[in-house]
């Protein structure tokens, strides 16, 4: 395994062993590390080739102790004398250089501006927005302190499907790009639409594999290379995620299926293989007498000579899928580009960023045939939740929207909060007036199952909701869902003809695959919404679908599938 330092953080170490020197009262060498990792920072050739070449003395300002230093850092990724320096330091100072872009001479000024002496300290600050105002900080470094911070915090190793996706839909349009390539896909958890990312795996079709390979270790977003071999690679890029590519030279479906998982999936179907006197690897699928290859350049075809439908990948966790596939059962699960409208989007009346009607237009771009603005109501302080006026103002301007920008439906809505005792915010003379109303809870998250159950129920049964907002409450990683008998709310649901929310939020994902799964068997119908609070987080709308699709739900399930004409149906208080 070889392992290289970028350029970059050997600069960075070079720029922390002068921030440190320079707080010891160390005369010139700080300047003279710095000069380097200037140096070294605008070099464009890789520093590890001229190591190689024995051409580090190169390098404006290095001497013959920084050569040195730098050969040892290079060969063996270990300073002794960075570690020697660290280890004077107060333990406040090493602790926060834990945090990605914290240098020691930032965090100087941060403790002696602010009396930061702990990441508990760092965290309050920044969340209060002091950072900011600090010379040479700005909002932008203070936003990744907290990214940082939570990287930290919770020893968060997986990442959230929102943040993973983007990043690996780039890197494989890249690599889409390459000559050498005649197929690329993403593969593993990504690939199945799983909530959160261990890694992100991309497998690309070559006979070229070391150009591949030299493309995808030199990426300039790549900040570390953990693993570089002929046909399999693994980088660390700059946000800190890892990514795996293999590069495959014939069957890319038996390679694709293989890799996409999940293990549990690709377990059942090898014990369905040997049933049938067949052997399935990354390879293909082979008779086991002979070792004759049947099948492997498409994934349709790898199924079938296992005898089952194909399946997608987001269905692919042994979850009776196989058991489907196998009858010729499968569901055939809604698409991503069914959806019709959004039901839960906020705009600058409350604590979203834009206006109703960039909300609206952005809706439109997106195809849509209707919009729902439904604010937050007035028990939501932090959020400047509306009271009866404001909304009735709203109201007005809603329809003045809806008038105005042509060829989509705008309703008037509510995101109407369930208080406490399983009353609504709104007294039902204002809900009648909304065209559709979405209940959520955002207070008293830890009351007891049965009073959470009761107060959830209570607020179905006001004939005035349509939609139950983000279900269980859930935030990936930072809160646990309410305690709440979920069984008791699909039934409530379904007997007042409430929808389920699929929230889109990425951190959200509420409801999940599996509780999604389990409503739908009971015979609940759902909405799939963004919760956008800006005009761009419409698109989350992608992340709810990928949760629909792993929890079976087929386009008749979700209401906002059906088209603007079908709603006054689906909906008590929908008018066209
Ligand atoms: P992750 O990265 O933790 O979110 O989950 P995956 O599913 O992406 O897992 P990963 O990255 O370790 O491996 C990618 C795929 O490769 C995995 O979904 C199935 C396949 N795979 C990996 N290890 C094994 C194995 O030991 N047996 C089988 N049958 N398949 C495996
Ligand atoms: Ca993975
Ligand atoms: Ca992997
Ligand atoms: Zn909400």
């Amino acid at each position: 395994m070889l392992s290289a330092m970028k350029n970059s953080e050997v600069a960075e170490i070079l720029y922390n062993i002068a921030d440190i020197l320079e707080m010891q009262d160390v005369a010139f060498k700080p300047s003279a590390y710095r000069k380097v990792a200037r140096s070294i920072e605008a070099l464009s050739e890789d520093i590890n080739e001229l190591a190689k070449k024995g051409k580090l003395k190169d390098i404006a300002g290095v001497g013959e102790s920084i050569e040195k230093k730098l050969q040892e850092l290079l060969t063996t990724g270990k300073l002794a004398y960075y570690d020697k320096l660290m280890k004077g330091l107060p333990k406040h100072i090493l602790d926060l250089m834990e945090v990605p872009g914290l240098g020691p001479k930032k965090i100087k000024v941060l403790n002696e501006k602010l009396g930061i002496d702990s990441l508990k300290s760092l965290e309050a600050a920044a969340k209060a927005g002091k950072i900011r105002e600090l010379e040479h900080f700005g909002e932008k470094s203070e936003s990744e302190i907290l990214k940082g911070l939570e990287l930290i915090k919770g020893g968060r190793q997986r990442m959230l499907l929102g943040e993973a996706l983007p990043t690996a839909l780039e890197i494989e349009k890249k690599l889409k790009k390459l000559p050498e390539a005649s197929a690329v896909s993403i593969a593993g958890s990504l690939r199945r639409r799983k909530e959160t990312i261990g890694d992100i795996d991309i497998l690309v079709a070559s006979k070229k594999a070391p150009k591949v390979m030299a493309f995808f270790t030199k990426m300039p977003e790549v900040k570390r290379i953990l693993a570089q071999g002929p046909t399999k690679s693994s980088v660390i890029i700059e946000n800190g995620m890892q990514v795996d590519l293999r590069v495959i030279e014939k069957n890319f479906g038996a390679a694709l299926q293989y890799f996409t998982g999940s293990k549990e999936h690709n377990v059942a179907v090898r014990d369905i293989a040997i049933k049938k006197g067949l052997k399935i690897n990354e390879y293909g699928v082979f008779k086991r007498k002979g070792n004759r290859l049947v099948a492997g350049k498409t994934e349709q075809e790898v199924y079938k000579a296992i005898g089952m439908q194909c399946m997608a990948p987001e269905l692919r966790e042994n979850a009776g899928e196989i058991e489907a596939a196998l009858k010729n059962k499968l569901p055939k699960i809604i698409s991503y580009n069914e959806i019709k409208g959004d039901l839960h989007t906020h705009t600058n009346y409350t604590d979203g960023k834009n206006t109703i009607v960039e909300m609206v237009q952005a809706a439109k771009k997106l195809g849509y045939e209707y919009i729902a603005i439904t604010d937050h109501s007035r028990s939501e302080p932090i959020a400047h939740g509306l009271d009866e006026d404001q909304l009735l103002f709203q109201i007005k301007e809603v329809k003045e929207a809806d008038r105005k920008v042509k060829g989509i439906k705008v309703f008037t809505g509510s995101e109407v909060d369930i208080k406490g005792n399983g009353e609504l915010d709104f007294p039902d003379e204002i809900l009648k007036k909304l065209d559709i109303v979405v209940a959520s809870i955002h207070s008293r998250f830890k009351s007891p199952k049965e009073l959470m159950t009761k107060r959830i129920t209570n607020a179905l049964e006001n004939e005035h909701v349509d939609i139950f907002g983000h279900p269980t409450g859930r935030m990936i990683y930072m809160r646990e869902p309410y305690n709440v008998d979920l069984k008791k709310v699909y039934r409530s649901a379904i007997d007042n003809k409430v929808a389920m929310e699929i929230n889109s939020q990425p951190k959200r994902m509420d409801l999940n695959d599996v509780h999604a799964k389990e409503a739908k068997e009971m015979g609940a119908k759902f909405v799939i919404n963004t919760d956008a609070h800006t005009t761009s987080s419409l698109g989350f709308i992608q992340l709810g679908v990928s949760m629909a699709r792993r929890g079976w739900l087929e386009k008749k399930d979700v209401l906002n599938t059906y088209p603007l004409k079908q709603l006054p149906k689906l909906f008590r208080k929908v008018r066209l």
